[in-house]
């Protein structure tokens, strides 16, 4: 098939699904091209039937913003044309499903749009007064929308009154590449009998950056630890200032954004993961299959990735004392933390493998593709 993949190429949950789909889809001889403002992170290294077409920026000075979603409509008509393209699959509701629904008018041919629903666009931005009727239509004309949990399930059926068919397709990992490491590195980040604490996000308010440095002042005064924080956004500063107001700022590691974060995750002993909500959470799948177990709030459909007791512990949203007994207990329990980190990988492998996954979205093509020639 030759398959268009509109996606946001920022570091952020949906764009990094959308590239791994698509290159997990040309490894296995589909043709895939990603329309998309910049390059996607995990897309860096060129693949065969892998093409990537960014969309530009036109500036005027008529214009206060330049309108993106034209250039990307524009781009998208060039793209269907110009490779003949079986079908488009849009990442993030806003805008990229209306984008691919407009482009196919265009174009003036029935090519099928696809819509995978990844949170925040809908519980967020499309919930949004401004967004809604725009996200609520895009939803109505796609062919097939799909949701990356059974809690965002709900949410979309909820928020929109959605009541047509809409497939559950968790998230996945690549077990190949998120994998335990054997610690070699480890002396890179820590000393010798230092634990290693790790969190990864965009450093939005949701995902609660404070609570893990609380959690990290809190275990290192009982063990040897060093936190590592990876990524970047608005609470970076103050992230920092808590650092240096805890006297923090020698052991905690601001690694800043990472793209191949694979090989520092696998390093850690314990990822803290206290958002407020996620409709999945990608990172804490992407840490059970480096066998590191997780440390996460009972919130959205978080408790659907990390089984609380088996993998990881869940807590209430914001209870830091609850966050730091279970990670003690995961630190000074080396057999125990052992159990856990391989119960972790193999839940990741059994349940979230790539391949398992990628087939369902290939059988969601074809079910279009057939649905379009039946008419
Ligand atoms: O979490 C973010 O802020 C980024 C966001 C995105 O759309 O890029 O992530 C969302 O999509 C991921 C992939 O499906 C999910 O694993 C994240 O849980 C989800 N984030 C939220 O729901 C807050």
């Amino acid at each position: 098939m030759k398959i268009g993949i509109l996606c946001h190429a920022t570091y952020g949950g949906s764009g990094v699904v959308a590239a791994e789909l698509g290159k997990s889809l040309a490894s296995r001889g589909h043709q895939i091209h990603f329309i998309t403002v910049g390059h996607p992170f995990r897309l860096r290294n060129y693949q065969r039937n892998i093409f990537i077409h960014e969309v530009g920026a036109f500036h005027h000075p008529l214009f206060a913003v330049p309108p993106y979603f034209i250039s990307q409509v524009n781009k998208t008509v060039e793209v269907l044309r110009g490779y003949q393209l079986d079908l488009l699959h849009a990442h993030y509701a806003v805008p990229h499903s209306l984008g691919a629904h407009l482009a196919r008018q265009i174009v003036g041919k029935d090519i099928p749009v696809i819509t995978t629903l990844h949170g925040t666009d809908t519980s967020l931005v499309g919930a949004h007064e401004e967004f809604y009727e725009t996200t609520r239509y895009s939803l109505e004309v796609s062919n097939l929308v799909t949701v990356v949990s059974n809690y965002l399930f709900e949410q979309t059926s909820k928020t929109f009154h959605y009541t047509r068919e809409l497939p559950v397709l968790y998230n996945f990992v690549d077990t190949n590449v998120f994998r335990p490491s054997l610690g070699m590195e480890r002396h890179l980040i820590a000393d010798e009998n230092e634990a290693i604490l790790i969190h990864i996000s965009n450093f939005r308010p949701l995902k609660r950056v404070l609570d893990v440095i609380q959690v990290f002042n809190q275990v290192r005064q009982k063990r040897k630890t060093r936190l590592v924080l990876i990524g970047d956004g608005p609470d970076m500063p103050v992230a920092q200032k808590l650092a240096q107001s805890l006297d923090l700022t020698r052991e905690i590691l601001f690694l800043g954004q990472v793209d191949n974060v694979a090989p520092v995750l696998a390093l850690a002993d314990v990822l803290l993961f206290p958002s407020s909500c996620e409709s999945f959470g990608l990172v804490a799948l992407e840490a059970l299959a480096c066998g590191v177990p997780v440390v996460a709030s009972r919130a959205g459909g978080i408790p659907e990735v990390v089984e609380h007791g088996q993998v990881g512990f869940l807590t209430e949203v914001g209870n830091v004392e609850e966050m730091v007994k279970y990670t003690l207990m995961l630190l000074e329990n080396r057999n125990f933390r052992q159990k856990l980190s391989n119960n972790a990988r193999q839940h990741a492998i059994s349940k979230f493998n790539v391949d398992y996954w990628v087939e369902k979205y290939e059988g969601i093509y074809q079910l279009v593709l057939q649905q379009k020639t039946d008419l």
